[in-house]
């Protein structure tokens, strides 16, 4: 790509300014371009913006309280930050540019240092122009272990993507901003894979017990998974634990950014069609990851996986006395909305359009100056979301996770993203227990940046 190797020594000549000699052992996170087989051998390699060189970027593995810290190192030629997703996290360290830090420039750091409160299956990827740079590549796993860990053989970690790829160049395909893909479903690859390959594979033995850790880190996609050859029980989502583990009988839905942990016992025999299956456009089940099955566990097949332990601070308070705020979904093709507040004043669609501006949340387009809500610290809140437009969104608070709400009272599982399906309502409650600027926003990344982002201030 663009990136010469003139330009690689000037940025590295830079850094020794920019790091404070006290942490100097503080572990880097490198964003930097790299070459990356992402398509079958007889095609190019594609170029890619990568952590460290790798597509996804290296799987960090932590315990439950302790402390993250990685100096990103920006090596690439356009400004970048991380953002931790679903980590409860300090809000100087959410990474978003732009309401929580600056962007941070070609050849310079940023030290990112944390506490890991809940154990999960988490992920941290660019959130600087996200829904580019999250597609060339740059996010990766971020695992946060229990003190006490489930009872498996073997803990793997699957992220879940697709990428959009000029099979002649092996190049990504620009029009990361065309109007027909920001205003329609997003940006929707022509490969799918997992851990970076199209044809991932795994070993086992029938009768082992596996935990997958599944996390969705494509644009735009929602995935629909079944399980072949394995009897399956879901134990978290959005890595927070489920209060029972619900046994896999049908399709499971993971829309972009959420994950789910499932517990696997391989039940197929030696030889026999195992793994994790997609709902391909075509109506058809393709193989996502294959897990080839040679021998046999000496343990026979066990009974239901207890459920993983709590995280801390799993309540979602007193939801019926709280407030309750309006959210409208809204824009869109075939939806197009009159007027919406964009860059502080109220502007009509034919405008909005001209700036690439298909969404709002709210009524406004983007982040405004003010917040959608402002909230005190330890209050419930509720938010519905009424989705007003043709396109499913997957969306998703910051540094704190929420409750949906059914109509009768009833809470779901405590997550940090929700699918809220054309013309539904959606309501959310959570307790506002982390104080700063979180977006709400949703996590089709050509959605967000034309306008479907909005925040709200805890204080
Ligand atoms: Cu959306």
């Amino acid at each position: 790509m663009r990136m010469t190797r003139r330009g690689f020594c000037a940025g590295l000549a830079l850094l020794p300014l920019a790091r404070p000699a006290v942490a100097q052992t503080m572990p880097l996170l490198t964003a930097q371009e790299a070459m990356v087989q992402l398509a079958p051998d007889t095609y190019p390699a594609t170029p890619v913006w990568s952590y460290d060189g790798a597509v996804p970027g290296p799987v960090i593995r932590a315990a439950q309280g302790d402390r993250l810290e990685r100096r990103l190192v920006n090596d690439l030629n356009v400004p970048t930050s991380i953002h931790w997703h679903g980590i409860r996290i300090d809000n100087a360290m959410d990474g978003v540019a732009g309401l929580t830090q600056d962007p941070v420039p070609p050849g310079h750091s940023f030290d990112y240092a944390f506490d890991l409160p809940d154990a999960g299956t988490y992920w941290y990827h660019a959130h600087t122009n996200s829904m580019e740079q999250v597609a060339r590549g740059l996010s990766g796993a971020l695992i946060v272990e229990e003190t006490t860990p489930p009872d498996v053989d073997r803990d793997e970690v699957l992220m879940i993507d697709d990428w959009l790829i000029d099979p002649d160049t092996g190049r990504f395909a620009d029009g990361f901003a065309a109007p027909m893909t920001l205003s329609h479903g997003g940006r929707i690859g022509n490969l799918v894979g997992v851990n970076g390959r199209y044809d991932y594979s795994l070993s086992a033995r029938q009768n082992e017990r596996l935990r997958l850790r599944l996390i969705n880190s494509a644009n735009a996609r929602i995935f629909g998974l079944r399980l072949e050859g394995l009897r399956g029980w879901a134990v978290a989502l959005d890595g927070m634990p489920l209060a029972e583990p619900g046994p896999v009988t049908d399709t499971l839905v993971l829309a972009p950014a959420q994950r789910i942990d499932l517990i696997v016992d391989v039940t197929a025999e030696e030889g026999a069609a195992a793994g994790l299956l997609f709902a391909a456009a075509d109506d058809t089940w393709r193989a996502l990851a294959e897990i080839t099955v040679a021998g046999r566990s000496a343990t026979a097949s066990r009974d239901m996986p207890a459920p993983l332990p709590p995280n801390p601070r799993m309540e979602v308070g007193s939801p019926e006395t709280a407030r309750l705020r309006d959210m409208p979904l809204q824009g869109g093709a075939m939806r197009g909305l009159e007027r919406a507040r964009f860059r502080g004043r109220v502007t009509a669609w034919q405008e909005l359009v001209r700036n690439g501006r298909f969404w709002a949340l709210a009524r406004q387009v983007g982040l405004g100056e003010t917040p959608f809500a402002t909230l005190s610290r330890g209050e419930t809140a509720r938010i519905r979301m009424t989705n007003d437009t043709i396109f499913p969104h997957a969306m998703h608070l910051h540094g704190m996770h929420f409750r949906t709400r059914n109509e009768d009272g009833a809470l779901g599982p405590l997550r940090d993203t929700v699918l809220v399906m054309p013309n539904e309502t959606t309501e959310i409650a959570f307790v506002a227990h982390n104080p700063g600027k979180w977006l709400l926003h949703c996590h089709m990344l050509g959605h967000a940046a034309s306008g479907m982002t909005n925040w709200i201030m805890v204080s």
